[in-house]
């Protein structure tokens, strides 16, 4: 299991982004080939990501912030080859009293392309996506996609991963803990729902006849979840689907309707919210399949300079 030694084996080789407003640093670099057990490329260096960001924290422990680096970590999940920690940087009493820590450190091991580039600092254009767009450039796109790419989400589904973090469970969807979340602070709740259907990859594919079903179910169970575990109510939540997602395997996110920061994917174009994708589909059935879509693309996103060039044919 990765701990301390691990991370303090991090050799850095380039920032990839800064924000000081979130408090959150990346970072690209390698880890040795140890990291990761079933890594047979033993006594090699792995290239690898390591975002550090503040966690929430609770006003009385605000004044210890930032005395000391960092002091101890504990790894809270593993999947794939993403790991994610809890770390202290602060005094020994707020390692007993803060249990979400002051830090979480997120490592993608080995890292692709695909993850150098999303976590680079980038200048974005909006771009629309008509339907006939979408299946000349986007489609292929994700249809290009090695199956690896969402092996994090078949771990899970599988029940191979995060087990014990499961909330919901039914033939349809699942529903636990994102990898964003402390685990702790109810302010910045963060939850994910993954549909089970691999063929359903995204907002695109929506269909009010076979799906309307699945995205209110999904809703109901968030709501009571979050209802019986964290005593948040009716419309004290916002969910939201990502276009375009990082992930090509159809998924909900699910936040405190309170907690909101720049950089956490609530951008509009970016984040369609749940409860206005059950109305449109309820309009019309296919709408996602007639919709022109307007969303922001970063320099660096494999759709960008398709999309770019062929903004010139709409009108
Ligand atoms: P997205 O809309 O595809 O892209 O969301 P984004 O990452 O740009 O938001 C994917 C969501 O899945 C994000 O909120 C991630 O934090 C979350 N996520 C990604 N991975 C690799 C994992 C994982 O391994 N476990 C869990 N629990 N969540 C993950």
């Amino acid at each position: 299991m990765p701990d301390l030694s691990h991370l303090q084996d991090f050799e850095l080789s380039e920032l990839l982004s800064e924000e000081p407003d979130r408090c959150r640093l990346t970072l690209l670099g390698t880890l040795p080939s140890s990291w990761n057990a079933s890594n047979d490329a033993k006594g090699h260096r792995l290239r690898a990501i390591i975002r550090i960001e503040k966690n929430a924290i609770p006003i009385e422990h605000s004044t210890s912030l930032f005395q000391d680096l960092i002091r101890k970590v504990e790894m809270m999940e593993s999947t794939d080859i993403y790991t994610w920690f809890s770390g202290w940087m602060s005094s020994e009493a707020s390692i007993t009293k803060q249990p979400q820590g002051d830090v979480k450190i997120n490592v993608i091991c080995p890292a692709t392309d695909v993850h150098v580039r999303k976590y680079t600092k980038q200048e974005s254009i909006l771009v629309q996506e008509t339907p006939e767009l979408y299946r000349r450039i986007v489609e292929p796109y994700i249809a290009g996609f090695p199956a690896e790419r969402t092996r994090w989400v078949t771990e899970i589904l599988a029940g191979r991963a995060e087990q014990d973090k499961v909330l919901y469970s039914s033939s349809d969807f699942i529903i636990l803990p994102d990898m964003k979340w402390d685990l702790h602070t109810t302010s910045s709740l963060y939850l994910i729902a993954i549909a089970r259907d691999p063929a359903l990859r995204s907002l695109r594919d929506l269909r009010g006849n076979s799906h309307i079903a699945l995205l209110e179910t999904i809703r109901q169970e968030a709501y009571k979840t979050v209802g019986d575990k964290w005593g948040i109510g009716r419309g004290g939540l916002r969910m939201w689907i990502h276009y375009q997602p990082s992930y090509y395997h159809f998924h909900v996110h699910i936040v405190n309707a309170n907690y909101e920061l720049p950089g956490m994917g609530m951008a509009v174009g970016q984040a369609h919210l749940l409860e206005d994708v059950i109305a449109l589909l309820t309009v019309n059935s296919n709408i996602f399949d007639v919709m022109t879509l307007t969303y922001g693309l970063g320099e660096q996103h494999g759709l960008y300079e398709p999309m770019k060039a062929a903004q010139e044919e709409i009108r």
